[in-house]
C-alpha cells in the first residue's frame, strides 16, 4: 500500500436486503455537514490535519471482491472510511490483515451483526461481524453499546456500561468500526435501525479520549433519508473531524 497522506476513502455500499435505501448518499450530506463545524476540536485542542478524498465505485452492489480490488490499488496509510453499510468493514478488513496480522476490532455497535446468515445472505451488514470474526479471530472481534440481538449471536459482546471490560479485552494494533446506530435515537435518529438506549454524543467523546490510536477506522450506516438529515450530517461530520485529529496524532 501506498504511503502518503491521510485519506478519507468513500465506500458507498449499500446492499439488496436494507430495509431503507439511503446510507449510499451519505458523503455528500458529511461533506456540508463538514462546511458548518469548525476546523479545530476543543476536545482535542488540534485542528483537523489535512486529507484526501477518495470514492471506491461501488456500482457493482454487493461485488465485495470490487471493492477490496480497489482499496488495495488506492494504498493508505491511515485512513477514515466512510460507508455506506456496514459490509464496507468486510473488504476493508480483508486487505489491512495482510498488513497486520494480528489486528484486532473494536466494534460500535447498538447490535452484535453476528447472524451466519441473513435473508438467505452470507454477507450482508447483519453478518458482518461473524465473517471478521472467521477472517481474524473471534477473540479479535470486541463489540460494544450492543442493545439488540437474537440468541444466536455471540462472541466478545459488552454493553455501554461494560466500557472498561471492553478496552481490557483490546490490544494494538486495532481498527475501530463505528455503526451510528449506537448513539440514542433521541441524539441521532438518521440510522437504518434505530435502537432505544443508546448514548450520547459526550460518552462517545470520552471513549475516544481514554482509546489507544488506532491504525484506521469506519463510519457507517448514517442514512440521512430516514429522518431530518442536517443536525445528523453535522454529527457525523463533528465525528469525523474527531477521529481524524486521533489518527493523526503523534
Ligand atoms: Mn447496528
Amino acid at each position: 500500500m501506498g504511503r502518503g497522506k491521510i485519506k478519507v476513502i468513500v465506500i458507498p455500499h449499500q446492499g439488496e436486503d436494507n430495509l431503507h435505501k439511503g446510507v449510499a448518499t451519505a458523503w455528500q450530506h458529511i461533506k456540508l455537514g463538514l462546511e458548518s463545524i469548525e476546523d479545530y476540536s476543543v476536545y482535542q485542542e488540534r485542528w483537523m490535519p489535512d486529507w484526501d478524498e477518495v470514492i471506491v465505485d461501488c456500482k457493482s452492489g454487493d461485488d465485495l471482491e470490487s471493492i477490496a480490488t480497489q482499496l488495495m490499488e488506492i494504498g493508505f496509510d491511515s485512513a477514515i472510511f466512510i460507508g455506506g453499510d456496514h459490509l464496507i468493514t468486510y473488504p476493508i478488513l480483508k486487505c489491512l490483515v495482510q498488513r497486520y496480522p494480528g489486528l484486532y476490532v473494536l466494534h460500535i455497535d447498538a447490535h452484535a451483526d453476528r447472524r451466519d446468515t441473513y435473508c438467505g445472505r452470507k454477507f450482508s451488514y447483519a453478518t458482518v461481524m461473524r465473517r471478521v470474526e472467521e477472517l481474524l479471530g473471534g477473540e479479535r472481534v470486541i463489540t460494544l453499546g450492543y442493545r439488540s440481538l437474537v440468541p444466536e449471536e455471540g462472541g466478545k459482546l459488552f454493553r455501554w456500561d461494560e466500557l472498561t471490560e471492553a478496552i481490557e479485552e483490546l490490544r494494538t494494533p486495532y481498527y475501530l468500526s463505528i455503526d451510528m446506530d449506537v448513539f440514542d435515537p433521541s441524539v441521532f435518529p438518521c440510522v437504518t435501525h434505530p435502537e432505544p438506549g443508546g448514548i450520547r454524543f459526550d460518552e462517545f467523546m470520552k471513549l475516544l479520549m481514554r482509546l489507544p490510536k488506532f491504525v484506521a477506522a469506519d463510519i457507517v450506516e448514517f442514512n440521512p433519508h430516514v429522518a431530518t438529515w442536517w443536525p445528523s450530517s453535522v454529527f457525523v461530520a463533528t465525528i469525523l473531524r474527531e477521529m481524524l485529529i486521533k489518527v493523526a496524532a503523534e
